[in-house]
């Protein structure tokens, strides 16, 4: 699928905020995914419909998780959790898009977890550094992301991790494991 093709597809899913975000991560991905070696054109897909479910219902998201048997655990956590493995399925089911390399990029762009893909790396990076992002800290990972993918990664886990805890919300175990995993394999180097 093009570019202009698949944001034609998701931007009555968006608002225009999301949409400009959508637009930053979709570039971001294709530069990291040219410079670290992942699929450069499923990193422009799994990118323009990373947030497509972002503006569902979040009932209906619910009601998703259970019929499709996905992580049940993820109903006790933050529902900003859900519109990623929600999101993968209904841009299967919504949009046809069967390769699950990108749905896999899709399913854990918010989590993250252990063993990630290249892919799934190139996008988690690109949705947390794109250009339209202020978090704290954001200028440093961007720093870092041109010099290593995986250290990148580690420090926007380690961003979201010390943010939600100084927030006293739960932290999702995969985004745990995902924080762990990746300094495990930095540190085996
Ligand atoms: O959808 P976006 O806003 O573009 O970004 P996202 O899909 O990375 O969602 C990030 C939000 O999810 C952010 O506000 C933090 C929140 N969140 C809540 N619980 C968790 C979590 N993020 C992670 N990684 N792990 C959690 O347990
Ligand atoms: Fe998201
Ligand atoms: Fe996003």
């Amino acid at each position: 699928m093009e570019r202009s093709e698949a944001l034609k597809i998701v931007k009555p899913h968006l608002t225009e905020h999301r949409y400009q975000h959508t637009i930053g991560v979709t570039d971001t991905s294709v530069m990291l995914a040219k410079k670290y070696g992942a699929d450069v054109k499923k990193a422009e897909i799994a990118a323009v419909f990373h947030d497509y479910a972002k503006f569902r219902p979040k009932e209906e998201m619910r009601q998703i998780i259970k019929d499709q048997g996905m992580d049940l655990q993820l109903l006790s956590y933050s529902s900003e959790l859900l519109h990623a493995p929600v999101g993968a399925y209904l841009v299967k089911t919504e949009v046809g898009i069967k390769d699950e390399d990108i749905l896999r990029a899709i399913r854990y762009h918010t989590t993250g977890r252990v063993g990630m893909s290249l892919l799934e790396k190139v996008v988690f990076l690109a949705d947390y550094i794109e250009p339209n992002r202020a978090f704290p800290g954001v200028e440093e990972v961007r720093k870092t992301a041109e010099q290593s993918l995986e250290e990148a990664v580690l420090q926007s886990l380690k961003n979201t991790v010390q943010f939600l805890m100084k927030q006293n919300q739960l932290v999702f175990p995969d985004t745990i494991a995902a924080y762990n995993d990746i300094l495990l394999s930095i540190k085996g180097k």
